[in-house]
């Protein structure tokens, strides 16, 4: 075996990571990162200077990956499965990314940003930024709500990397910022829940679920 994903089983873009892999069926081990040892940081900067999980070390070609959206294209290229992740076709291609995008930048960030202001102290919270957030994120819902109608995933007939990313921007995402007015967004969730990938992952992240600083708001199916 010769990959190896750093990761934490709570982190969201380790999610999105976790469930490619498990869709493609990749062989793979994982090291687990604790965040609270300083030593792990250390180790982990030498891998990618930005401190940032997941990052995937592959020995057999000698090269240290970071970036989930990159991960997945590395392992996609790479280590192929039976069904592509990111299709052969330009332009579908390109739609997968530009939802992969949306994903991240706008609902999975904004997310990040409120999640983290409850870890700020209370003279350094940020409640603006955490309304823009919410903004942001409901305005994310009402584009992906009207491009759902009629698709079973996010770019047609066929799971995609975009719809790795979707796992947890709308798994956590919704959490914060519930996606109740918005019937297609919530219809896909369910979908994307009942994929085995997308179970097997949620599964794996409840031992840890505990951590989340807003477990009185999840769902009591998940915990
Ligand atoms: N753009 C990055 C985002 C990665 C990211 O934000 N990772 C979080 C965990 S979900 C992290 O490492 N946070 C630790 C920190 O910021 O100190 C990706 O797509 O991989």
């Amino acid at each position: 075996m010769t990959l190896t994903l750093h990761y934490h089983p709570l982190s969201s873009y380790c999610h999105k990571v976790l469930v490619a892999l498990y869709e493609l069926g990749t062989d793979f081990r994982t090291h687990h990162l604790d965040f609270s040892n300083p030593e792990v940081q250390e180790a982990l900067k030498q891998l990618w200077p930005m401190c940032k999980m997941p990052v995937l070390v592959d020995d057999a070609r000698g090269t240290n990956t970071a970036e989930s959206s990159v991960i997945i294209e590395y392992v996609d290229t790479h280590y192929p499965g039976a069904e592509k992740l990111i299709p052969q076709d330009t332009d579908h291609a390109l739609e997968v990314r530009k939802w992969d995008r949306i994903f991240d930048l706008y609902i999975q960030n904004e997310m990040q940003r409120i999640v983290g202001d409850s870890f700020r102290p209370d003279d350094a919270k940020d409640p603006f930024g955490v309304e823009q957030a919410k903004g942001t994120m409901l305005t994310a819902y009402g584009m992906l709500d009207a491009h759902l109608m009629g698709k079973e995933w996010v770019t047609g007939d066929s799971f995609t990397m975009a719809d790795c990313a979707a796992v947890p921007a709308l798994f956590y995402g919704s959490i914060m910022v519930p996606t109740t007015d918005f019937p297609n967004v919530t219809a896909y969730f369910e979908r994307l829940i009942a994929r085995p990938s997308v179970a097997r992952v949620l599964s794996e992240a409840k031992p840890w679920f505990h951590l989340f600083p807003y477990l009185d708001r999840m769902p009591d199916r998940f915990k």
